[in-house]
């Protein structure tokens, strides 16, 4: 059984978002406020179902989904496009699978040293997030 990856966490470290978001074709202006901003991940689970919230002074994002479950995803507020998305258990990695316009798309959070990681990949681009328990 993973460890669980509820709870709340704030971003420590941020690499290469800028090239995720040329990726995603997210403009310039949009690039330099996200590039400046921390994100909190707040990860909740009832049953099944699991909530995502990505939270920031400029925008948020949240979705739901249950594992093994394909979902349409729009990611509103981010690159706004439309995926057909399914999130599953990889040994100790919630990996994500959004299929649509973009190639290559999806991500993968786990647990490591008591840390939330979050890799972010869009095309050629990765992008690599760490987060700390917010205590
Ligand atoms: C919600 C905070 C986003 C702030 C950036 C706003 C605009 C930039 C537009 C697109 C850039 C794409 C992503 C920004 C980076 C992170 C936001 C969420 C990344 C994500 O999809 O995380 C997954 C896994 O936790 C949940 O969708």
């Amino acid at each position: 059984m993973p460890v669980s990856l509820c709870g709340s966490w704030d971003m420590v470290s941020n690499v290469n978002l800028e090239g995720y978001m040329i990726a995603l074709g997210i403009s310039l202006y949009t690039r330099k406020i996200a590039l400046k901003i921390k994100h909190r991940k707040v990860i909740e689970q009832v049953g099944d179902q699991y909530v995502v919230k990505t939270l920031s002074t400029f925008r948020n994002y949240t979705f739901s989904f249950r594992v093994n479950e394909e979902f349409q995803e729009f990611t509103k507020g981010l690159d706004e496009r439309h995926c057909k998305s399914l999130v599953a258990w990889e040994g100790n990695k919630l990996v994500c699978v959004q299929k649509g316009e973009k190639k290559n798309r999806g991500w993968a959070h786990w647990i490591e040293d008591d840390k939330l990681h979050l890799e972010l990949h869009c095309e050629d681009q990765v992008c690599k997030q760490v987060f700390k328990r917010v205590v």
